[in-house]
């Protein structure tokens, strides 16, 4: 009744679930989409595929455009030189933003190791002029600054390395690509410290192949989260036994509360990698509401950013994480270590999120009459603006026959974005089952 989130599905593997508490506290998280594709930024030969094929061509270009895996290789791995690349500067910005934790392709379907391997010359210190570890660089700096650090590593589709027959001739057949992502796995989860998360991607139907590279994790970084993308979306979920949190479908906002650990991974503007055309730039305020209605439904927002090919971040990225952060420096503590609304529904107004004997209504949609609520058992003892640093009770009225809770606010939203409203009751809250 309190809306806090059941365990993932993974308590089966571990004696508990204590590895999954910061991870739920954190709520906010920076998505790196980062590897030879952000050099072609979604053109190839003069032609924009990210207009042609709906806008999914940064990292999927090799696939979209068709291209071999000794042109692709040969074409962008002697170009990949991002010189500006400042790990330091990356970190900072992730901090500054309110996020909690940092996961960057290791791997995406390219096939392209951002590190030092020994599995495969596909990497960046063998196959670029750059012979920088990125990960070891990233993940570093991510432990002088206090973020938790994961991996995206996509464990199934590999256009390069994994032979798929005539269409896709790869490099490897079918045992030699499981041993490289065996190597690869036991290479992240040894060579970079703590690994927060283990972000897989696409995952194949073999669930015997799946446990094994799980049970890996398991055993080389126990506390490390690893995502439900471990498995197919056709394996059961009572089968997805090493899966942590359930990854809601690409750029998918939940539409319900989610009765189980759960992150939404959405993108700025269309694309995931850096696309030299995409111009479906969402707005800060669109950003700020995708935190308020994730926290609500209790599911964590991996917020994507795809770095150029000098290794920075876009000015419009930089922007837009500047602007959540202002907003999560004043309101933060209503999305932090919070748990979903009490109730199932949102509200005109926009939606709630509850931690102890408080909820904190996320007012999207500013009504000068009053913001009303209903679905909570018991009269509030006090409602402030978390924006306001004197915490000046707004004027409370109580409906107890309908049991709706009315705030007079002023005429003008104090922020048109998301206003959010502290409201306190003396006892925890709970849902009125009415
Ligand atoms: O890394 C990002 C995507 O590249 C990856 N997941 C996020 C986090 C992803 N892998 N597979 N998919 C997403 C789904 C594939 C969708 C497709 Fe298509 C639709 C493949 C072919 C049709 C999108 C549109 C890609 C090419 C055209």
């Amino acid at each position: 009744p309190t809306g806090g989130q059941s365990s993932g599905n993974a308590s089966g593997t571990r004696a508990d679930d204590s590895h999954m508490q910061w991870w739920r506290d954190a709520r906010y998280g920076m998505f790196i989409h980062w590897g030879l594709y952000s050099i072609a930024g979604g053109e190839w030969k003069g032609k924009d595929y990210g207009k042609e094929q709906g806008g999914a061509s940064a990292e999927w270009l090799m696939n979209s455009a068709k291209i071999s895996g000794e042109e692709y290789r040969s074409t962008l791995a002697p170009q990949f030189n991002p010189t500006e690349f400042d790990a330091k500067q990356w970190v900072s910005i992730a901090k500054d933003a309110g996020m909690k934790y940092i996961v960057i392709t290791s791997k995406h379907h390219d096939g392209f190791c951002l590190f030092d391997t020994e599995a495969t010359d596909y990497n960046v210190m063998d196959a670029t002029p750059f012979k920088r570890d990125i990960i070891k660089e990233l993940s570093e700096e991510c432990a002088k600054q206090d973020l938790r650090f994961g991996v995206y590593y996509s464990q199934f589709k590999d256009w390069y390395h994994r032979s798929r027959g005539r269409q896709n001739p790869g490099t490897m057949s079918n045992e030699e690509y499981l041993e490289l992502v065996e190597k690869n796995l036991d290479e992240l989860l040894s060579n970079y410290g703590d690994m927060a998360v283990l972000w897989f991607d696409v995952g194949g139907n073999d669930v015997i192949e799946a446990n094994a590279q799980g049970a890996r994790v398991r055993e080389l970084q126990p506390d490390a989260v690893i995502c439900s993308r471990l498995y197919s979306r056709r394996v059961p979920e009572d089968q997805r036994k090493y899966a942590d949190f359930e990854s809601l479908p690409d750029r998918m906002l939940p539409t319900e509360r989610m009765t189980q650990d759960s992150e939404t991974c959405m993108t700025m503007r269309h694309n995931w990698g850096y696309d030299r055309t995409d111009d479906a730039w969402k707005s800060p305020k669109d950003i700020i509401e995708f935190l308020a209605l994730c926290g609500a439904r209790g599911v964590n927002l991996l917020l994507n950013v795809g770095p150029t090919p000098e290794g920075t971040l876009l000015p419009e990225e930089i922007e837009r994480l500047q602007a959540v952060g202002k907003w999560m420096e004043v309101n933060g503590e209503s999305i932090y270590g919070t748990t979903s609304s009490p109730v199932d529904f949102d509200f005109w107004w926009g939606a709630m999120t509850q931690k102890d004997q408080t909820v904190y209504l996320h007012v999207l949609e500013w009504k000068p009459e009053g913001i009303e609520f209903n679905g909570i058992v018991g009269k509030p003892t006090k409602a402030y603006f978390l924006a306001d640093p004197n915490r000046e009770s707004l004027p409370l009225s109580y409906d107890a026959d309908g049991h709706v809770t009315k705030i007079e606010v002023p005429p003008t939203a104090p922020d048109l974005r998301n206003t959010v409203i502290a409201v306190q009751y003396d006892a925890p809250v709970v849902a009125d089952p009415k």
